[in-house]
């Protein structure tokens, strides 16, 4: 007996991406609201929902307990993005509700876009193409010698897990030195391991951050890890902005604390912090560390799959951690 995927409610709170969208309306019964919001879920809703398909924005809307109780039949949230700080996967662990993310199909973009952030922060790429575009290579001659770079640097990676290690391969063939912070040490790593954050930032004159967003993590950069890496210091965050306290990051900038930072994420999206806007050494990116149509798509079928696989086979592909003792109804 083949069961049927179409008499199966799945709710889609706000926007995700088309592919996804396409999927489970042509897999499932696909119903929509314009955002998480307990609010907008309709009696019919709370009765026949039993998955949840969301792209929580950063800063912004949360699949947290009010939401998951609004809906008593839902069984499991697919999360859009590996992060899934937008998403109470405690609360959902605790109720019985599987939560899955998309991991390792965006690791090596992310990984590709650090290295490229990292480089355009210390070699001042995006203001030396302006350089070129404004006519001043012409008027003025060459654009002045970059002070940073990244011969000689010693990198630290603050989570170095599928993306950080990635990252590492990477800073490995530039010849590099690479340590790294985690809460547990990484078995079978020749890196350099810090207990603490504090410990890894005093050894290093680069931080490159790629854990995790969420309380354990909020504003983990502040004005003592900024001092402790030092003037020559330079700041890649590629992770959540929740991770840095910005406030003390501008200051930092503006004082001289640290050299410069190469941002994708911000604690508020899309608003950035007019300091960060208007200091002369950042880069700052509108969060598209794994945004190419080849790397979303690939996110896209994983979040689906995950509902496929649930409602059919009775198991999640990817769960997160809070939640792989879930099992299905
Ligand atoms: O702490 P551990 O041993 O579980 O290592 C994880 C580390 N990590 C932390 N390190 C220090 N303090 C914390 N509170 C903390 N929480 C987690 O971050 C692990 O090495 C790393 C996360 O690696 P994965 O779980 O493999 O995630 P993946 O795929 O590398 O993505 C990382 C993040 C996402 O959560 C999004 O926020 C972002 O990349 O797109």
């Amino acid at each position: 007996m083949t069961l049927d995927l179409r008499s199966i409610s799945i709710l889609v709170p706000g926007k995700l991406h088309e592919h996804a969208v396409s999927r489970i309306g042509k897999t499932f019964n696909l119903v929509a609201i314009d955002r998480i919001d307990p609010a907008l879920v309709t009696a019919d809703l709370r009765d026949t929902v039993r998955g949840i398909a969301a792209s929580p924005a950063i800063g912004g809307s949360f699949v947290g307990p009010d939401f998951l109780r609004a809906l008593p039949n839902a069984e499991i949230v697919a999360n859009f993005g590996v992060g899934y700080d937008g998403v109470d996967a405690a609360y959902a662990g605790a109720h019985g509700v599987m939560v899955t993310n998309t991991p390792d199909v965006l690791t090596e973009e992310v990984a590709d876009t650090t290295l490229a952030l990292l480089l355009a922060t210390l070699r001042e790429l995006p203001r030396a193409e302006r350089w070129l575009r404004d006519g001043n290579w012409v008027r003025k001659g060459n654009y002045p010698l970059s002070p940073l770079t990244l011969r000689g640097r010693s990198i630290g990676i603050f989570g170095l897990g599928r993306i950080g290690f990635a990252v590492a391969r990477r800073l490995e063939a530039f010849g590099v030195s690479v340590s790294y912070h985690n809460r547990r040490r990484a078995e079978g790593v020749a890196y350099a391991y810090h207990p603490t954050l504090k410990g890894l930032a005093e050894a290093v004159n680069t931080l490159i951050c790629i854990a995790p967003g969420g309380a354990a993590t909020l504003k983990a950069i502040n004005a003592e890890i900024l001092s402790a890496l030092g003037p020559e210091g330079v700041l890649v965050n590629i992770g959540r902005g929740s991770a840095v306290d910005e406030d003390a990051l501008a200051a930092a900038l503006a004082n001289g604390t640290i050299a410069a930072a190469g941002l994708d994420v911000f604690a508020d999206e899309p608003n950035v912090p007019q300091a960060l806007l208007d200091a002369p050494n950042t880069v700052l990116l509108p969060h598209i560390g794994s945004a190419s149509v080849h790397t979303r798509r690939a996110m896209a079928d994983l979040c689906v799959d995950n509902l496929v696989s649930w409602f059919s086979q009775g198991r999640a592909l990817t769960p997160v951690p809070e939640t792989v003792h879930v099992k299905a109804k």
